[in-house]
């Protein structure tokens, strides 16, 4: 059972980096008799076939006959609603599926139930919850988005081996390694948008985009708080070369691809930030500085995932800017030529 459905999480990464913002979703149909596979699929691209259709149309026609006695093994709950798509309950109950078998439960209020429901009413066995953690860690972005209604929050730095994140009055120096660097465009890849706070803007006048990884990538929005609008309109940042939000108290306006968003001054900032975000359907946020930005974050509790690299550069100057506090469980270490990288979650 655990076998088949490790198959249906592998499937599913195979949709990595074209259904986002919809989750990853594998699905096998095992006929449960003789233990053959009858049809595999996976939700492949946003906007199309959802993974138990795939799995459905990949069954030979002559073994139509056998789905009744056959077991579903999909790693999120069918859907129930028309989206993009037709419900895949249905098409399961049209099929005459014998059982379904899934890691979790679709979090989308959508969904949220009405799956199984729709299935049990028709008489089909429904087990949830095979395999729930990896299920949940295959789809972190769209569970935290959904629950928490807020982009996953990944928060990066590097700290020299005396603990700086800085030079003094936050001079840049360049901290981490040239592989580590091409390991953050990667993850500057991954995720819906890249964020940094006023300092950093103003003091490192980042690009934010994707350079130092081969291939074809969307670059990231780009995310700047700007509550007074007192950066230069000539960083990089406002180069208009990607999308881009700016973060202030004073007014809201668009010009191309940035975007000026007025938040109220009256309430929190980072929270109305955070449900701008959601109403913009960005899922993930990589944070890459600086220290102010960081600790909010983590004094607010609001992140998900911590990336530091440790270099063995030592500052030996106690008026460079102190990196944050590492916090949470460490989650994997490795290096990376002369760094440390360690992960760490809440
Ligand atoms: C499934 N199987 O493979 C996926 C599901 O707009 P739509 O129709 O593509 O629906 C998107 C929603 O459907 C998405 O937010 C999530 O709740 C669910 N995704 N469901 O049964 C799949 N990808
Ligand atoms: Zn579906």
């Amino acid at each position: 059972m655990n076998s088949y459905m490790r198959r249906a999480l592998d499937l599913a990464t195979l949709g990595r980096g074209h259904v986002s913002p919809n989750p990853m979703v594998g699905c096998v149909i095992v006929h449960n008799p003789s233990q053959r596979i009858l049809g595999e699929g996976w939700h492949q691209r946003y906007g199309e076939a959802h993974a138990e259709r795939n799995a459905l149309l990949a069954v030979r026609p002559d073994d139509e006959r056998l789905l009744p006695e056959s077991t579903a093994y999909v790693t999120l709950e069918p859907c129930s609603h028309y989206g993009k798509q037709p419900p895949c309950a249905d098409l399961l109950i049209d099929k005459r599926i014998g059982r379904v078998v899934c890691c979790n439960d679709d979090p989308n209020p959508l969904v949220g139930g009405q799956g199984f429901q729709k299935l049990r009413d028709a008489g089909i066995t429904v087990e949830t919850g095979l395999l729930n953690g990896e299920g949940r860690s295959l789809n972190a972005r769209f569970f935290t988005f959904m629950e928490k209604k807020r982009p996953y929050i990944i928060l990066k730095w590097a700290e020299t081996n005396d603990g700086y994140i800085a030079g003094a009055n936050g001079q840049p120096i360049q901290i981490s390694g040239p592989l580590s660097q091409r390991l953050v465009h990667r993850w500057r890849a991954e995720e819906d948008a890249i964020m940094v706070g006023t300092t950093t803007a103003r003091t490192d006048n980042p690009r934010l985009n994707v350079r130092l990884v081969p291939g074809e990538f969307s670059n990231p929005t780009r995310l700047v708080i700007d509550k007074h609008l007192m950066l230069s309109p000539d960083l990089n940042l406002f180069d208009d070369s990607q999308p881009t939000l700016r973060y202030n108290y004073v007014r809201s306006d668009t010009s191309g691809q940035t975007t000026l968003v007025r938040l109220d001054p009256d309430q929190p900032f980072l929270s109305q930030l955070l449900a701008d975000l959601y109403q913009r359907r960005i899922q993930s946020v990589l944070v890459e500085g600086g220290t102010t930005l960081l600790n909010s974050l983590l004094d607010a509790g609001l992140w998900d995932e911590m990336r530091v690299f440790r270099s063995p550069m030592m500052l030996d100057n106690i008026q460079g800017v102190k990196a944050p506090t590492v916090r949470g469980r460490l989650i994997s270490r490795q290096t990376i030529d002369a760094d440390e990288l360690s992960i760490y979650q809440p």
